[in-house]
């Protein structure tokens, strides 16, 4: 397939040869436009940034280097490859050839679940349209930048599915996508995490690392689908969403070593002297932590789902990484859940989305060993860790229960006096807040943050990656 740059929307679905989708497209294409100057990052609208734009999918292709402003940026419409003789590889139709057009049966669930991951993608760019003000070096600025217009390169993604695949329904849910907006008590995003603020920067890294995360695992289930089209569309948005939790993994490492840095100077761990030499103390990143990650575990579902079971059962989404099962129609299979009631034995369809968490706990895992090395090297016993679980839900069957980090059920008086210990609190903020001050002189960084080991595409860290206008 090639890619015709001249057209309006870069493409290789062969747009020019579906007149009636293009121009449904094109009449889309404007309202992303004001949507992105009003909810995206506008103040920097004039900017050069220096961008990786998606020009085609294979090696070379879907990482194009350059300065772009980025109204200007290229979104485009890619799905991975096409693998020749396909077949469904869960579910009831295990083993049948995918398939190209969605079944008349399955198009309102189909709907919902593309319309829930749209919904996710144009949600970030909102939340975090006014971090730029505050960013700390230009390095961090431009990776910002990056996730943003790949955010919206991915909701472009889903619109595409919808125009090509849905009909009216579809371009109507396409419209309504551009018309929620984060945090809006009238018409907010569909779940809970999308909704939350991200005015600073601890903040978008604790997103990118544990929220995209979970992007990483909903895009790999689906990039399972039985559904052609959906699977290739989530096999190359994976690609892009690996950048997303390497701003996050490194950020939040990045923090903590400026923070050890500072420890050793002082010689201390008290987090008052930390404070009041710039840098943030790790029980504050603790509570930062706390607060995003099980935030984020909800995004899964309910441990016991009978839209997950159908989900599964019709070949609309396997589990991530589905190859690495011998049973892949888990009919008579059951799976032990834990619940505030004991133990319960549930048929494995049903837990689809617990074996997802299950699976996307063991992936935030590996971080927190890495920075918890930084720490111990530097001669301090004060590790990072994950909450519980069942800590903080307010979906699923944990929903509500007083659970303290460690997975225990307490006092409800104890866990409401002790949760505002465990999450920031105001002072927090105001302090993280106070730490948030626009550092843009190429190479320097703000006094919280140590440097990248790296610049991005193999250019020094004090390359000038935003030219301002
Ligand atoms: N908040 O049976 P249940 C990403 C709703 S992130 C609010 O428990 P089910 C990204 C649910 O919709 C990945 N509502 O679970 C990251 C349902 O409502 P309806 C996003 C919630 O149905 C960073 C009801 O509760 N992708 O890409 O299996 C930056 C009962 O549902 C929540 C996807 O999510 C919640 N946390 O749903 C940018 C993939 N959880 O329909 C991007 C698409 C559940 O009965 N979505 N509900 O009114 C799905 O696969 C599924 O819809 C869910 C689980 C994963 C959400």
């Amino acid at each position: 397939m090639s890619f015709n740059y001249s057209e309006k929307i870069p493409n290789n679905v062969d747009l020019a040869n579906d007149r009636k989708l293009q121009r449904a497209l094109e009449h889309w294409q404007p309202h992303f436009l004001d949507w992105w100057r009003e909810q995206g990052p506008n103040d920097f609208a004039s900017d050069e940034v220096y961008l990786r734009t998606a020009v085609g999918v294979d090696a070379q292709g879907w990482a194009s280097y350059g300065h772009v402003k980025m109204p200007d940026y290229r979104w485009g419409i890619f799905l991975a490859d096409r693998v020749a003789d396909r077949t469904i590889g869960f579910g009831d139709h295990f083993g049948e050839p995918a398939w190209q057009q969605i079944p008349g049966e399955l198009r309102s669930q189909f709907r919902r679940i593309i319309v829930t991951q749209g919904d996710t993608e144009p949600a970030s760019v909102e939340q975090q349209h006014l971090l730029g003000l505050t960013c700390p070096s230009l390095y961090d600025l431009r990776n910002l930048f990056q996730v943003n217009v790949e955010e919206g390169r991915h909701l472009w993604a889903m619109v595409y599915l919808l125009h090509a695949y849905f009909g009216r329904d579809g371009r109507e849910e396409a419209e309504a996508l551009l018309g929620r907006h984060s945090g809006d008590p009238d018409n907010p995003r569909i779940l809970g995490t999308f909704n939350e603020p991200i005015s600073d920067w601890l903040s978008f890294f604790m997103f990118t690392y544990f929220t995209d995360r979970d992007g990483k695992f909903q895009l790999k289930s689906l990039a399972e689908s039985g559904f052609d089209p959906l699977a290739r569309t989530c096999r190359f948005m994976l690609t892009e969403e690996a950048h997303h939790m390497f701003v996050g993994e490194t950020g939040i490492g990045r923090i903590v070593k400026r923070t050890l840095e500072v420890m050793k100077e002082l010689a201390t761990d008290d987090p008052a002297a930390i404070r009041a030499h710039g840098a943030m103390d790790l029980q504050t990143i603790q509570r930062y932590l706390n607060f995003w990650f099980t935030s984020s575990l909800d995004l899964f579902g309910s441990e016991v789902s009978s839209n997950s079971a159908s989900s599964f059962a019709n070949g609309i989404k396997g589990r991530p990484d589905e190859s690495q099962y011998e049973d892949h129609v888990c009919t008579d299979a059951t799976y032990d859940l834990e619940t505030p009631d004991g133990i319960e034995s549930v048929n494995l369809r049903n837990a689809m989305n617990e074996v997802m968490r299950s699976s996307y706990v063991k992936d935030c895992e590996i971080g927190i060993k890495r920075w918890n090395m930084q720490i111990k090297r530097t001669g301090y016993e004060i590790p990072l860790r994950l909450p519980s679980s069942r800590c903080r839900r307010s979906i699923g069957s944990w929903s509500n229960m007083p659970v303290d980090p460690d997975g225990k059920i307490i006092d409800r008086t104890a866990y409401e006096r002790q949760l505002v210990e465990w999450l920031p609190t105001e002072s927090d903020q105001a302090f993280v807040h106070s730490l948030m001050q626009r550092v843009t002189e190429p190479g320097k960084m703000a006094g919280w943050i140590a440097p990248p080991d790296r610049g991005i595409n193999k250019l020094p860290v004090d390359y000038e990656y935003v030219r301002p206008h």
